[in-house]
């Protein structure tokens, strides 16, 4: 039994069409109704109209990535006993349109954070890179957040002080737009003004507060996801630490194992990506996999490329320090004991050869991911062939 090979579509506006993911070998698309607000709830037509394009093109549609959380069910603040029912009507409806698996994170304020979109590789083709100082320097020096630099190690200010010195102000500007990105799927940056008073309203909310806030949310939801039979698949923080004062929760292996302890369900489970876990070193992915291989419901296959400075890039996906070959094994291992194929997609790629001219949303261009995609599958038929002949 094979994984099932999609790719993320953002919707109609996406510059990748259908036509191009299919070609690229996928057999389904994941996808997210971006047009409804978050917090509201997804009408059952606009949910069907999705699914028949998606059809049209001779694909399925069965991952949504992503139903987002309201920031106030994050808090427990506002309204957010009305955004869980909200989520839980949603629910219903994408299951009442034969939808499977439920994407979503449990970010504060931003979702996943880059500070260069188009970091050159020797080859000539552009990677998604994080590099510590830059993250640094924006902080203190363009956010200019409260007290940001006392979260720092002194020598860590010192290099961001030092790096921020020699930037021009159009790198400056440049990096802001890349980690102000909003949220996938929208093209609208966040304002300087809009991201401190967003991160201000965290102040009273430690990482032991927000855990408590994700598995009451979790209580109230996963009911229903089983009641219907859909899965929850939550997604790695990423990078996997807190970040600009904000606490994150799914960061590690103890994250995980809390969540599925305080809300145990087979409808409870993981988004198991390999680039956000895998960009901290105390991950170990394999065995992540092989511990929580009932909760795992949906794959993101990706590999990042980490020093010791803290700096990580998006590497080939067979060629960073995630390892590529033992973790499709163990996938295939868990879904021939399970009786079940997963979905995956091949997570982000690299923008080349004709892409490089194009404007695509960052890490979502056509060419790279189908390279990504093509070079898993590889791997993903050899051990499945050997797998069969021991
Ligand atoms: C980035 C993605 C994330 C992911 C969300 C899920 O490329 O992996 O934005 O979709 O965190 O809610």
């Amino acid at each position: 039994m094979l994984m099932e090979q999609t790719m993320r579509w953002y919707g109609p506006n996406d510059p990748v069409s259908l036509s191009y993911i299919r070609q690229a070998g996928c057999s389904g698309v994941v996808t997210a109704l971006h047009q409804v607000a978050v917090g509201e709830v997804w009408p059952v037509e606009a949910i069907n109209e999705r699914k028949e394009l998606i059809e049209a093109a001779g694909m399925t549609w069965k991952v949504i990535e992503s139903l987002p959380v309201h920031e106030d069910i994050k808090k427990q603040t506002g309204d957010y006993l009305q955004y869980i029912e909200n989520y839980k009507t949603s629910l219903r409806n994408v299951a009442a349109c034969g939808l499977q698996v439920i994407t979503y994170n449990f970010m504060p304020v931003l979702d996943w954070l880059r500070t260069d979109i188009a970091y050159p590789m020797p080859d000539g083709s552009t990677a998604l890179y994080f590099e510590r100082a830059a993250f640094i320097a924006f902080d203190i020096f363009l956010l200019q957040r409260k007290d940001a630099a006392k979260d720092y190690a002194a020598a860590d200010v010192q290099k961001a002080t030092d790096l921020f010195a020699t930037m021009s102000e159009k790198q400056k500007e440049k990096l802001f737009q890349n980690l102000l990105l909003g949220l996938p799927g929208s093209d609208e940056a966040f304002t300087p003004e809009q991201v401190l008073t967003a991160l201000k309203t965290y102040d009273a909310i430690d990482a032991t507060q927000l855990k408590q806030h994700l598995f009451y949310f979790l209580q109230q939801v996963v009911p229903v996801a089983e009641e219907v039979g859909l899965k929850m698949a939550i997604h790695p923080d990423d990078p996997p630490y807190p970040v600009l004062g904000l606490p994150r929760i799914m960061s590690t292996e103890q994250d995980a194992a809390d969540m599925l302890q305080a809300v145990p369900s087979p409808a409870n489970g993981l988004c198991f990506c390999t680039g956000s876990f895998g960009a901290r070193a105390d991950n170990n992915l394999v065995s992540m996999i092989e511990r929580f291989s009932n909760n795992i419901h949906f794959l993101h296959l990706r590999s990042t490329k980490k020093d010791a400075a803290g700096n990580f890039f998006e590497a080939d996906h067979l060629g960073g320090d995630a390892d590529m070959y033992a973790i499709i094994k163990e996938v295939l291992l868990m879904m021939q004991r399970r009786n079940i194929s997963i979905p995956m997609r091949p997570d982000h790629g690299h923008q080349m050869l004709d892409d490089l001219k194009k404007k695509t949303y960052p890490g979502y261009s056509a060419i790279g991911r189908l390279k990504s995609l093509a070079e898993l599958r590889g791997v993903e038929y050899a051990i499945s062939r050997s797998i069969a002949v021991n």
